[in-house]
């Protein structure tokens, strides 16, 4: 277990892989090029047209093999018996969601009270979203459950238990003696050399891939709260939403609807300090919509369609 783990961290850390070190010795046999002499035109016309349609063909290729690859993740996925403890309104729960309906996973929706969180007295980890696999295994935290059923769905060899191994918990305080609980390794795939060349074609996607799901909870999610209670109006509107959309009791519902959005205009000021956002809230908004966009059309579709979170963070923080 260890040695496997290990195997799919040393990636993480940046030691060069089969992979790497192909691709390094490949640049040298791209750097030997036609010296352009009598006919060098016709030649890097036929060069160019054999170069493209050659292109053309891998891509079609590799487009092929994803769409064939998701279809048999689904299969495999269906198998898996899945319950969803989640605040529908929750930034982190909506992100799970459109991971497993991305890849067409069957699962059950438990909506918990975010007042009693009664649904949850069972679970010694108090937050949501939680995910229940095949009434056994209880995977906590948004990223650990997209990075472990990923991981599943790709190495279909392996079992839950042991994935879930290789995400263990860091207990620690916070600067107010506060307990906070991490994940180690929370957004990587624990893949085999092969599985990983078969998912990540490319040098780098799977570091690009990372990063991003990193943003997207280190940044982006912070733009939400000083952008949908940005004035008391709009901090009304979102309450209402939110009422209406989770479980409340009807007192709790009045209660939470008033002085919830009182409370949360007022600290989503202090977060707009905290984070260092701009007097227009909606600027940082904006900038992180175009920066990600930006950067998914730089590098092409392939990560970005394999990887929807960040994607789905930007749609809670824009619809929120
Ligand atoms: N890092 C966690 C954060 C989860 C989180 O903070 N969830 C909030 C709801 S958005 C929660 O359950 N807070 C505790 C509470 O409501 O008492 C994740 O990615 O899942």
């Amino acid at each position: 277990m260890a040695a496997r783990c290990g195997r799919a961290l040393a990636k993480a850390r940046g030691e060069p892989s089969l992979r790497h070190r192909e691709l390094q010795g490949s640049g040298g046999a791209g750097s030997v090029c036609p010296d352009g002499g009598h006919g060098g035109g016709l030649l890097g016309a036929f060069l160019l047209g054999g170069g493209l349609g050659l292109y053309h063909t891998v891509k079609q290729w590799q487009q092929q093999h994803f769409a064939q690859e998701e279809k048999s993740a689904q299969a495999e996925g269906g198998a898996l018996k899945l319950v969803l403890y989640q605040y529908k309104t929750c930034p982190f729960c909506s992100k799970v969601r459109a991971f497993l309906d991305y890849h067409g996973l069957p699962y059950e929706i438990v909506e918990v009270n975010p007042v009693m969180r009664k649904e949850i007295k069972w679970s010694t980890y108090r937050k949501v979203p939680i995910l229940m696999v095949d009434e056994e295994v209880q995977l906590n935290d948004s990223s650990v459950i997209i990075s472990s059923i990923k991981t599943r769905l790709i190495s279909k060899d392996k079992s839950m238990s042991e994935i879930l191994r290789c995400y263990p918990e860091l207990k620690s305080k916070n600067n107010s003696g506060k307990e906070v609980v991490e994940y180690m390794n929370k957004y990587w795939l624990m893949l085999s050399e092969a599985d990983s060349l078969q998912q990540y074609p490319e040098k780098g996607m799977q570091k690009e891939e990372m990063k991003w799901r990193q943003w997207a909870d280190d940044w982006l999610v912070h733009l939400i709260s000083p952008n949908v209670y940005r004035t008391t109006g709009e901090a009304l509107a979102s309450f209402d939403y939110i009422v209406r959309e989770g479980k409340f009791g009807s007192f709790e519902g009045f209660f939470a609807k008033y002085v919830g959005a009182a409370a949360m205009f007022l600290i989503s000021k202090r977060l707009k300090n905290r984070h260092n956002l701009q007097d227009d809230v909606r600027q940082d908004l904006y900038k992180a919509v175009n920066d990600w966009i930006s950067a998914s059309v730089k590098s092409g579709s392939s990560w970005e369609e394999t990887s929807p979170t960040s994607q789905t963070c930007l749609c809670s923080a824009s619809c929120g």
